[in-house]
């Protein structure tokens, strides 16, 4: 069903298809539909998620990316040397170029991303750009458990980077087991790098999510592009809309696609029948308050070392320790 990729690395899992299917049927068939987030990002979701964060209305990228010219010293001081970097999806080039210059002698760079073409130019173009420096992609899931280079054992010190606020798109359970696992895999001297999203007016947020271009609404639909390509599905793209809103009781944003129609569709042979107005849930993402992330990560044995935030206090990059 998907199509052979060009490309394979000793590190490649197996492709859990039949897992990924047994997904999409089981979310399309709840009362209240869902399908598996990652699907937004193939290929075509990934440079769509690119343009995204260059627009004004999302402000996550750039008041991140200013937090880290700010404090990008801090970061890596309190890091230290020799560490090895395994960064949690590899989209965030400006990011990572900017901690690895900070770094003193980084000794391995680790990108964990899905999007196999998307993790290959950027790995090949981040080696490009620091020689010495040992970059080691690992095309997977990162939601799973993933093997990583042995060589990577050398290293001083490893530090999962998960930039972004991508850690808002899980739910609060696969949150923890998802800091549950780096703090396994980063070991009692690991840390963790992580951004995000603080909560804030829903003036500021709700436009970040419904940009006025229409781009957020193509970066949502294309998980029906996928579904269809990869999954032998027959959703009509143009009978579903893009709808998001900000649930402020439980601080996230809600991304749904709306079947502007009642019509049935059908995935890999199995229909699934939509009312008009039904929408299916594609993403969450999760606005914090600094004590409610903190008490996430203690759930997952990691206590806050350090905090660096804007002077508005929307965003927040946090170093995580072993408890
Ligand atoms: C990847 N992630 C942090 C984005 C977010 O802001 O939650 C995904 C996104 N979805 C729509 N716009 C951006």
């Amino acid at each position: 069903m998907k199509p052979q990729q060009a490309r394979r690395l000793p590190t490649d899992p197996e492709p859990g298809i039949d897992d990924m299917l047994a997904a999409i049927w089981a979310g399309l068939g709840k009362r209240h539909k869902t399908l598996p987030t990652q699907l937004l990002y193939d290929e075509r979701g990934s440079a769509l998620f690119d343009e995204i964060c260059e627009l004004p209305e999302y402000y996550l990228t750039r008041t991140e990316l200013a937090i880290m010219r700010e404090s990008v010293d801090d970061m890596a001081r309190a890091i230290g040397s020799g560490a090895a970097i395994i960064e949690y999806g590899s989209g965030s080039a400006i990011k990572i170029r900017m901690l690895l210059q900070a770094l003193e002698s980084p000794r391995a760079y680790i990108p964990v991303d899905i999007s196999r073409e998307h993790l290959l130019q950027a790995s090949e173009r981040l080696a490009a750009d620091f020689p010495g420096l040992q970059v080691l992609p690992v095309a997977a899931d990162f939601t799973r458990p993933f093997d990583v280079p042995v060589s990577l054992t050398h290293a001083q010190r490893r530090v999962a980077y998960f930039p972004g606020s991508t850690i808002g798109n899980f739910e609060r359970a696969q949150a923890v087991a998802l800091l549950r696992q780096m703090a396994r895999l980063v070991g009692v001297d690991g840390r963790v790098l992580i951004g995000a999203d603080l909560q804030k007016p829903r003036a500021v947020l709700e436009p970040a999510y419904d940009v006025a271009s229409g781009v957020t609404a193509r970066f949502s639909s294309n998980i029906l592009h996928h579904i269809n390509r990869d999954y032998d599905a027959d959703f009509a793209i143009d009978r579903f809309r893009h709808r998001s809103y900000y649930d402020e009781s439980e601080g996230r944003i809600v991304i749904t696609l709306v079947s502007t129609v009642a019509q049935i569709v059908t995935v890999a042979g199995r229909p699934f029948a939509f009312a008009a107005d039904e929408p299916i849930r594609t993403e969450y993402s999760h606005k914090y308050t600094l004590p409610g992330f903190a008490a996430m990560a203690a759930e997952a044995g990691l206590q806050v070392e350090q905090v660096w935030t804007d002077p508005k206090g929307w965003f927040s990059v946090q170093l995580l320790a072993p408890i």
